[in-house]
């Protein structure tokens, strides 16, 4: 028999049956798995990616272990709760991750405990109460005792990440991953972070963690960007940023380093809109960032959200014009939505409808509004189109169908 492993950590992404995703590990397991083995725990993360479910809960009955911890984000939900479902009583049950992080209460009648934020020195300190059950005193904690709900204090950030073992990725379905990317787009590619927390307060942006963007300090990405071309490394890499904080200088010594895409918050092509979401941009920053960005010979790409608080007809059309017109390489529309924990889920608090995502691009309007999911549904598909045809150098044809929908989208309610 195999001898018990201290902890199984399990990550309930599901690879899609049909069409293709951005699938990716999760760099937070990977983190929790690298402080545990740090602490002398064993540990085995399990990434449900690939795997049916009968294959990871045989897994987790051979390794007989004394904690299951369990990530989870909005969109994989239906996966966690089941699972827990599933695995109750076998183990001491935690799940973590931005979802149960900013609102913790779905998960109290499921799990043991609910870890809120960081999870690397939780994880670690209620291994280390694990006989005597005193979690009472380990900040980031939610749990049910006795009918009452016991709030530990809030866990603080970690100031510094270098203080942090690095990422343990052996765990990992590697080859499958390369194997499903490589199919499917043509390189493969995994999460890597070099900071974390942001200090901007977009309304709209799900915090409970900590945000992050490669960008956000000049002097350290320029110079860290120096130090990765002397590296030489072999290989490519894209991240994320904001329109701001940017420029020609520096996307050019990011391209000598090897990025080959950035991805920019952009949100929506009007200033009003901008300033309901507290986004801190304009339109005007937006289109310099891409082209300079463009101009340094990295592929720019852009995140938009339609329907946000403030959106009318006009600044719809606006926003599927400006983020059709620029030049992007790939464009992500959304319908905006209220994540709980932001201060956007409060400012719709009143109007929310039933329901969540749950799965990628779900796209459901979750509160009353001016627009029904069907409109804003279709400004999405509009906004796509156009992209597409001026991508594939259809300029003519892609205003011939911007002129023809505009209309049909105005008529929409
Ligand atoms: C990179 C990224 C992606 C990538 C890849 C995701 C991946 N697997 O790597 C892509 C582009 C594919 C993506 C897609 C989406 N994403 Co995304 N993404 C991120 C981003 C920027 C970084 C994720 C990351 O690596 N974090 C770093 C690790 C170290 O942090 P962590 O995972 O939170 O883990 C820590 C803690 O949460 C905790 N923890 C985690 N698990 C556990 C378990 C236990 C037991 C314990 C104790 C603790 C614990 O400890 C960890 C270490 O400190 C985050 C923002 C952020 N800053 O985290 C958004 C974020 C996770 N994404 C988000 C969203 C909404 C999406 C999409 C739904 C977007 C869309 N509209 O389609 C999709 C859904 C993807 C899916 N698979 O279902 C939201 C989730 C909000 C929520 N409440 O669930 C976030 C938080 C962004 C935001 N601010 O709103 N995403
Ligand atoms: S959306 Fe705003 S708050 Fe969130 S990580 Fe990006 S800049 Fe920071």
């Amino acid at each position: 028999m195999t001898q018990r492993t201290d902890v199984v950590l399990v990550y309930p992404q599901r690879a899609p049956r049909k069409g293709r995703h951005w699938i990716m590990p999760s760099l937070g397991l990977m983190y929790l798995s690298a402080a545990l083995r740090q602490a002398g725990y064993t540990v085995r993360h399990i990434d449900h990616t690939f795997l049916e479910r009968h294959e990871v809960l045989t897994e987790i009955e051979r390794l007989r272990p004394s904690v299951i911890g369990v990530y989870c984000m909005i969109t994989m939900q239906d996966e966690a709760f089941s699972l827990a479902e599933q695995v109750r009583g076998k183990a001491l049950t935690i799940v973590g991750g931005p979802y149960p992080s900013g609102e913790p209460e779905p998960f109290l009648d499921k799990f043991d405990l609910v870890a809120v934020g960081e999870g690397e020195e939780t994880i670690v300190q209620v291994m280390r109460h694990l006989d005597d059950r005193r979690f009472e005193g380990i900040p980031g904690l939610v749990f049910r005792r006795d009918g009452e709900v016991v709030r530990t204090d809030a866990r603080t950030r970690s100031k510094d990440m270098s203080q942090l073992p690095l990422p343990y990725r052996r765990d990992l379905p590697n080859q499958q991953y390369i194997g499903y990317w490589r199919k499917h787009w043509k390189d493969a590619t995994t999460p890597l972070m070099s900071t974390r927390g942001c200090p901007f307060r977009c309304e709209f942006c799900h915090k409970p963690v900590f945000g992050d963007l490669f960008t956000l300090n000049y002097r350290r990405t320029m110079e860290l960007c120096q130090e990765i071309e002397e590296a030489r490394l072999p290989l490519t890499w894209e991240c994320l940023s904001r329109v701001t904080q940017v420029d020609y200088d520096l996307f050019a010594q990011m391209r000598r380093a090897g990025c080959k895409r950035i991805f920019f918050g952009i949100e929506s092509g009007d200033e009003g809109v901008l300033k309901q979401m507290a986004k801190g941009i304009k339109p005007e920053q937006a289109r310099e960032a891409v082209g300079a960005c463009v101009k340094a010979g990295i592929k720019a790409a852009g995140f938009f959200m339609v329907g946000y608080l403030g959106e009318t007809q006009e600044s719809l059309l606006k926003t599927i014009r400006f983020s059709s017109h620029l030049p992007l390489d790939y464009v992500s529309y959304t319908i905006a939505y209220p994540l709980p924990g932001t201060k956007f889920f409060s400012r719709v608090k009143e109007r929310r409808q039933e329901g969540e995502w749950h799965y990628i691009r779900h796209n459901r309007l979750l509160f009353n509004s001016d627009f029904s999911e069907r409109k804003l549904r279709f400004a999405i598909v509009k906004g796509a189109v156009q992209h597409k045809l001026r991508k594939l150098h259809m300029k003519p044809l892609a205003s011939a169908f911007e002129v023809a929908t505009d209309p049909v989208l105005r008529a929409m309610r």
